[in-house]
């Protein structure tokens, strides 16, 4: 089994890869909730959409996240009425939305609303929350304590931030098959996301860093900074305040403790031979994924990586 942890929309692309290069029973998706929103009265679980459109092909290509050609008419309407409209929900998205908010009332667990949304999309794959339990990433910042999608989305992730932290993450447990799936998969891979406020969620849940280090599976992570910027988003600015470098090797350092191998892109070949070293190593392909071939490309590449770093072992 392979797993691929995730958030935001640099990552559904490398899912979206592994999805057409692994067979989908033998894939694990475990996806960052710190960002999710109670919006108009509905819980909105961002990352996870973006992973169950994603794999479903209904995720929007012109904007990353959302369903594509999806309308706003209700958004407008919102507007009209006074309500607060900073947070783009489109009509289709909303059914998502309606649902798991139903759901969740009904008692059911977000893994297991999850799992029946992903099934009523024709998902084979596995996807899992972190946990079932409410993870709010919060930011310090110059205009005060926000949510992530207030920093994100309504300040467009343009001011200052001076601390990073995941409220409830210190109470909260891995959602059910987490950790077993950490200790039975043949591969583990963390998506090009934004180590602070996309993976930083996951790996604050107590007990999944730790499974992590015991893992026998080789720890491949693809580098979401390239030539020392993030892809998209504010991952360089948010590693720079951690005291992590806004480059490869600032990646490198924000996983130490459980990383094999990194993925970085041809344009840090360079800072990559400087790091090579017994425990660490450093392949350089094309991580930009434009394309469907890219991420196909992206993912092979990656599953190589932890196949010759798992014979490298035996
Ligand atoms: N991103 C934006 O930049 N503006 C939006 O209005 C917005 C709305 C939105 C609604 C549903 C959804 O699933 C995602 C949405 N996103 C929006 C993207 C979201 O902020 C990001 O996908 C992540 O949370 C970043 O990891």
């Amino acid at each position: 089994m392979i797993i691929v942890f995730t958030g935001g929309t640099g990552g559904t692309k490398l899912v979206q890869g592994l999805q057409q290069v692994v067979a989908p029973e033998d894939l694990t998706v475990i996806v960052n909730t710190g960002d999710d929103i109670e919006w108009w009265g509905l819980h909105v679980s961002p990352d996870i959409d973006s992973v169950l459109y994603g794999l479903s092909d209904l995720l929007s290509k012109e904007r990353g996240w959302g369903v594509d050609d999806d309308s706003f008419r209700c958004l407008e309407r919102m507007k009209q009425l006074g309500q607060p409209s900073w947070f783009s929900l489109g009509d289709l998205d909303l059914a998502t939305h309606l649902t798991r908010t139903a759901m969740l009332r009904a008692g059911k667990s977000l893994s297991r609303t999850t799992a029946e949304l992903a099934s009523k999309m024709g998902i084979r794959a596995r996807v899992l929350p972190m946990s079932d339990e409410r993870i709010s990433t919060m930011l310090d910042t110059a205009k005060g304590t926000l949510t992530f999608q207030e920093y994100f989305v309504r300040e467009r992730h343009q001011i200052a931030v001076r601390r990073v932290r995941f409220e409830g993450a210190h109470r909260a447990h891995p959602a059910p098959g987490v950790i077993e799936s950490i200790e039975a998969a043949e591969a583990i891979i963390f998506a090009p996301s934004n180590p602070v406020t996309s993976i930083g969620p996951i790996l604050a849940v107590p007990g999944i860093r730790d499974a992590l280090r015991r893992a026998k599976a080789p720890v491949a992570v693809v580098s979401p900074i390239v030539g020392g910027e993030a892809v998209t988003g504010p991952a360089g600015a948010l590693m720079t305040m951690m005291g992590w470098e806004s480059s490869i090797a600032g990646v490198a350092k924000a996983y130490e403790d459980i990383l094999d191998v990194l993925v970085a892109d041809r344009a840090d070949e360079a800072a990559a031979s400087a790091m090579r070293s017994e425990s660490l190593r450093v392949l350089c392909t094309n991580t930009i994924m434009k394309s469907m071939d890219d991420k196909r490309e992206l993912a092979r590449f990656t599953l190589e990586a932890c196949a010759v770093q798992r014979s490298a072992e035996a």
